[in-house]
């Protein structure tokens, strides 16, 4: 439990400022449970990329990680399983992945800690695109992803998982995506805060009721837009 405790802050583990503004979000976090839109948008504003110049050393790369190490995966071991509630279970191995018609794409990655990184460059596959070849179940609303470090999980409704922009990647700026920053494949969701990017991607699962992930057990929105940002949201006031 002790254990527990220390490793939760680990997002900014690296960075004092960082662990100082998680402690804070959970905070506002819990006030989110109370009173839902507001506190949000009080996130944003107080995180948002306004708040990021403010910060030293913007425009680069935090490396987090839950378990204070990076698993390890040759991508001649990597798997990725989509299963769940849907026609068509499949794994996918590393070249299965790289098979796919793969989608390019260059977007700003934004941390809810306040630093924001411009123009990364992502190539991958579409989320949408495997979650057609799999065929989600009538009844399904969201879809839970599980990382290989068996520590952080996250979810999203099934119409987020939908937007043309949530991807499966496994380059960034051009090379083979590096094991600290999720490598071989972490999921990438442009228009929210970047914990929904959950990295050492190992299962997407299709589900009938919205599992509530590691960041947002600690006080994080489970709607992650980034401000600015909207799309489809959950209507449990809960879970907003
Ligand atoms: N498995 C896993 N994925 C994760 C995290 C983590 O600790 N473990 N941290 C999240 C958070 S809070 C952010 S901001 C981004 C950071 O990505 P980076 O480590 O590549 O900079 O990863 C997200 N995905
Ligand atoms: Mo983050």
């Amino acid at each position: 439990m002790t254990d527990e405790v220390s490793t939760r802050p680990t997002e900014g583990a690296k960075t004092p400022v960082g662990r100082r503004m998680f402690l804070g979000l959970v905070a506002l976090g819990a006030a989110g449970v109370a009173f839902g839109a507001e506190a949000q948008k009080l996130i944003g504003n107080k995180l948002g990329s306004g708040f990021a110049s403010l910060l030293p050393g913007g425009n680069h790369f935090r490396i987090y990680t839950i378990t204070g190490s990076y698993p390890n995966i040759p991508t001649s071991k990597y798997s990725l399983s989509v299963s769940g509630m849907v026609d068509r279970p499949m794994t996918l191995s590393y070249d299965d992945l790289r098979a796919l018609p793969a989608l390019e794409m260059v977007k700003g990655f934004q941390c809810v800690t306040g630093w924001r990184v411009d123009g990364v460059s992502w190539k991958g596959v579409p989320l949408a695109h495997l979650l057609e070849m799999a065929g989600p179940q009538s009844g399904t609303v969201a879809v839970s992803f599980d990382s290989y470090d068996h520590a952080d999980s996250e979810s999203l409704l099934l119409a987020q998982a939908h937007l043309p922009d949530v991807m499966v990647a496994y380059e960034m700026y051009g090379k083979p995506l590096s094991r600290e920053h999720g490598g071989p494949v972490r999921l990438v969701v442009p228009q929210m805060y970047g914990y929904k990017s959950l990295k050492w991607l190992s299962a997407i699962r299709v589900v009938n009721d919205v599992d509530v992930g590691f960041w947002e057990q600690n006080g994080y929105p489970q709607n992650g837009w980034l401000d600015g940002s909207t799309g489809p949201t959950n209507p449990d006031p809960s879970l907003s």
